[in-house]
This record gives C-alpha cells, sequence and structure tokens, in this order.
C-alpha cells in the first residue's frame, strides 16, 4: 500500500508527465508524417495549451500582489528583513554561481569553435519603444512603475524577419519570428513587486489600523490558491497540447544535432551541473539536510514548469508544493513569487553561454574584461526577464549589446531555444522552491523567537 498511496498521491505529476511525453511523441508523429502543417493547424493544437496557460498567467498578479503584501505584513518587520536579506543573498549568490559555471564550460568546451558560422538573414527590427542600450536603466526604471495597473501590460518583441527565400520555415508565408518576449512586462512585475513589498512593510508598521487591509490580502491570497487547486488538474492535457504544438512547428531538427548540437550539450551540462551540484551543495550547507526527498516532492513543479516554459505561470503551484512541505507560508508567500521575478539561475547561465557562444562562431576574441561584461549583464538580463516562454532569449539582446555583438545573432540560436527554454525554467523554479526551503530553515530561529513574542504580548497581563 506503499505504492498506492506513493501513486494517489503523485496520480497528477505523473500525468503530467505523461502528458508531456505522450506530447513529445504526438508532435514528432506529426513533424516527421510529411504532411505540411499549416499555422493554423498548429494554432488549433495549441489552443487548449493557451486556455490552460492563460489560466496560470490570470493567477500571477492578484497572487503575487496578495501573497507579497499579506507574508510582510504578518511578519515583525525585524524578521521580514532579515528573511528578505536571505533571500536576496541567496538569489544573488546562486545567480552568479550559475553564470561562472556557463562561463567555465562554454570557454572549456568551446562549441562554436569549429562551427560553421553562416549569417542570419534575419534583419532585427526592434521598434522604437523598445529594448534600447541603456536596458539595465530601464530595468531600474521599472522597478517604479509609474501605473501600477498597467504594470503587467507593456509587452515588449524583437521581430526576427527571416526573408522569403531563406526563411527556413515550414509554415509557407513570411515568418516573422516574434519573440514576444514582454521583457518590459517582466521589469514592470518587478515593479508590483516593489509596490508590494512597501505595501507589506507598511502594514506591518500601521498595526491593528491595518487589520482590514491586511485582512483583505490574506484572503485573495487564500483564494487565488484554492482557484490554482482547480486549474492544476488540467496539467496534463494542458502540457500535451503544448509541446504537441511547440514540436509540429519546429523548422528543422538539423540544427538540433548538427550545428547547434554541442552548444545544446552544453548549456544542459551547465543546468544539470548547477542544480544538482552547486544548488544542492548549497542546500547541505545551509539546512543540514539533503535536497533529495525535497526534490522528489517537485515533481508537479518541473513537469508544469517543462510543460508550460513559465516560471511565473508555475508560482501558484511552487508555492502550494511549499505548503505541502509544510514550510511557514509566511516565508514562502514573501520569497517564492520574489523569486519566480528576480532569481533565474538557468537563464543567467544560458545567457552567459549563447552569448560567448555566438562570440566564438564569429571567431571574436573574448578578453577577460569581456567575459566580465558578459557575467554582470547575463545576470542583469535573468533578473529583467519576464517569467514567461522565451523571455531568456530577449533579455539576451542586452548581453550581446554589451560586447557589440549584433542581436540578430539571436537568430543563430532560435532553433533549439523553444527547448533549451523548458530545461532553464524548470531549474529557475527548482532553484525559488529550495530557496524558500533554505530561507525558512535559516529563519526558524529568528520565527520561533518573533512566535514567543507575539504570545507574550498577547498573554493577558498577571
Ligand atoms: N521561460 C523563462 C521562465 O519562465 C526562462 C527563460 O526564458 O529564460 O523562467
Amino acid at each position: 500500500n506503499r505504492c498506492t498511496s506513493f501513486l494517489r498521491e503523485n496520480l497528477l505529476t505523473i500525468f503530467t508527465i505523461i502528458g508531456v511525453i505522450a506530447g513529445s511523441l504526438l508532435g514528432c508523429g506529426l513533424r516527421f508524417s510529411g504532411h505540411e502543417w499549416s499555422r493554423r493547424d498548429v494554432m488549433y493544437f495549441q489552443y487548449p495549451g493557451e486556455l490552460f496557460l492563460r489560466m496560470l498567467k490570470s493567477l500571477i498578479v492578484p497572487l503575487l500582489v496578495s501573497s507579497i503584501v499579506s507574508a510582510i505584513g504578518s511578519l515583525d518587520l525585524s524578521l521580514s528583513g532579515k528573511v528578505g536579506l536571505r533571500a536576496i543573498i541567496y538569489y544573488m549568490t546562486t545567480t552568479i554561481c550559475a553564470v561562472m559555471l556557463g562561463i567555465a564550460l562554454v570557454t572549456t568546451i568551446k562549441p562554436g569553435k569549429e562551427t560553421t558560422y553562416t549569417q542570419p538573414n534575419a534583419t532585427k527590427v526592434i521598434s522604437k519603444d523598445t529594448l534600447t542600450s541603456d536596458t539595465l536603466l530601464d530595468l531600474i526604471r521599472n522597478v517604479f512603475p509609474e501605473n501600477l495597473a498597467q504594470a503587467t501590460i507593456a509587452s515588449y518583441r524583437t521581430k526576427l524577419i527571416y526573408d522569403k527565400n531563406d526563411t527556413k520555415s515550414r509554415l509557407g508565408e513570411l515568418e516573422t519570428y516574434q519573440i514576444q518576449g514582454e521583457y518590459q512586462s517582466g521589469s514592470n512585475v518587478l515593479g508590483l513587486v516593489c509596490f508590494s513589498i512597501v505595501l507589506g512593510i507598511t502594514l506591518g508598521k500601521m498595526g491593528e489600523k491595518a487589520r482590514p487591509l491586511q485582512d483583505f490580502f490574506h484572503s485573495l491570497s487564500e483564494a487565488m490558491m484554492i482557484i490554482t487547486g482547480w486549474v492544476i488538474w488540467l496539467s496534463p492535457l494542458g502540457v500535451f497540447f503544448l509541446v504537441t504544438a511547440k514540436i509540429m512547428e519546429i523548422d528543422d531538427f538539423g540544427d538540433l544535432v548538427g550545428r547547434l548540437g554541442k552548444y545544446f550539450f552544453t548549456v544542459l551540462l551547465g543546468l544539470f551541473l548547477h542544480g544538482f551540484g552547486t544548488l544542492s551543495i548549497l542546500f547541505i550547507l545551509a539546512t543540514k539536510k539533503l535536497p533529495c526527498k525535497y526534490i522528489a516532492k517537485m515533481g508537479q513543479v518541473m513537469a508544469t514548469a517543462f510543460g508550460t516554459a513559465s516560471s511565473s505561470a508555475t508560482m501558484p503551484i511552487t508555492i502550494g508544493c511549499c505548503d505541502d512541505m509544510g514550510l511557514d507560508p509566511r516565508i514562502t508567500r514573501f520569497v517564492i513569487p520574489i523569486g519566480a521575478t528576480i532569481n533565474m539561475d538557468g537563464t543567467a547561465l544560458y545567457e552567459a553561454v549563447a552569448a560567448i557562444f555566438i562570440a566564438q562562431l564569429r571567431k571574436v576574441e573574448m578578453s577577460f574584461g569581456k567575459i566580465i561584461a558578459v557575467s554582470v549583464t547575463a545576470t542583469a538580463a535573468s533578473i529583467g526577464a519576464a517569467g514567461i516562454p522565451q523571455a531568456g532569449l530577449v533579455t539576451m539582446v542586452m548581453v550581446l549589446d554589451t560586447v557589440n555583438l549584433p542581436a540578430e545573432d539571436v537568430s543563430l540560436i532560435l532553433a533549439v531555444d523553444w527547448l533549451l527554454d523548458r530545461f532553464r525554467t524548470t531549474i529557475n523554479v527548482v532553484c525559488d522552491a529550495l530557496g524558500a526551503i533554505i530561507v525558512t530553515s535559516l529563519s526558524q530561529g529568528d520565527i520561533d523567537k518573533s512566535r514567543a513574542l507575539n504570545e507574550r504580548e498577547a498573554a493577558p497581563s498577571h
């Protein structure tokens, strides 16, 4: 009956993983059936999956704001300060480790050395109001959005337009490869996070006067988690259709095993070593426990992250997973939404590897100074990237700009980005979840002290 209880507990995860595998098989079957699928066919297959993704995305803003505000508001200020500091130190440490690991691997394996460089016929069209070289200033500017309601609407897109005769797309008409990175909304979600933190601190300071607002945000957060519990049951079908449609529209697999094979392997190796090396070591150092039994409980989170390629959409499920692990919900609802927005180790590693891979393709020597520049901008770009599909590809334009590589070269790695995105998103989410466990464990002493203090204050004076 241990087996049956395991199956019952993990039924949804097992079916979601089956959804990913079945979607991959059907996608390959349809892709290699020889039938030319039109964009409309692909859209029909993608449609149910897109609805699932939109349901999860619609929870992001109300859950993010209500969780952060209610969590910080319910912690006393000194405790929330310590928790926040520990979380930021964890995020920066893991992201910098990921970038360094990525750079060590790409400069050792040199995936771009003997690969022939073919000038992409993609003319990058960046409309005037989007990415410019002062993106770092954009990123900081968006931490303070002038209009909260608008904060998650602005989208940003790079149009890589293949000219007709060279387009590798099998979908016929001139394919404008829009990577809708919603880069601005990614930064603007940063703005919501910043506002929520400030509001949470304010409610904490206001004490009893803030009770109505505090209760409102607490109830809103709980309500969002209940809705998440309903939506999550659609995961197997949702990821099945998302993966099927994505594979149906892949231009050519040749890149995957040919020109980009070594690059693909370098990124995967980096993500694997970071996930099961760096993060595990940090986890053991911080909690004195082995991470495996916790990672074993993250199956649904990893399957959803892999299926949707969106860490923001997976965020409600990550919070639910931490609740199931018995973590303090005030800590979880504080650090997970922030982590899902700014802590993307997988993306940071990927952007550092991709930028140096492209430099190798172009036979551009990377001086130590340039490598440092790539490290800094890859870290910043991962903070600025939104938790949505292929956001890391979009913000990588910022990394290329820094080392004077043309942004069009993003199109050189486009062919495999849809798959690497899924792996790096899974690492992003696992890092966030492990972070919640680590921060809770490091803050346990402060939590107990704060609880004892509150109980003493609440106890009737004798
Ligand atoms: N897909 C992004 C995420 O959701 C990561 C990326 O694009 O790099 O985390």
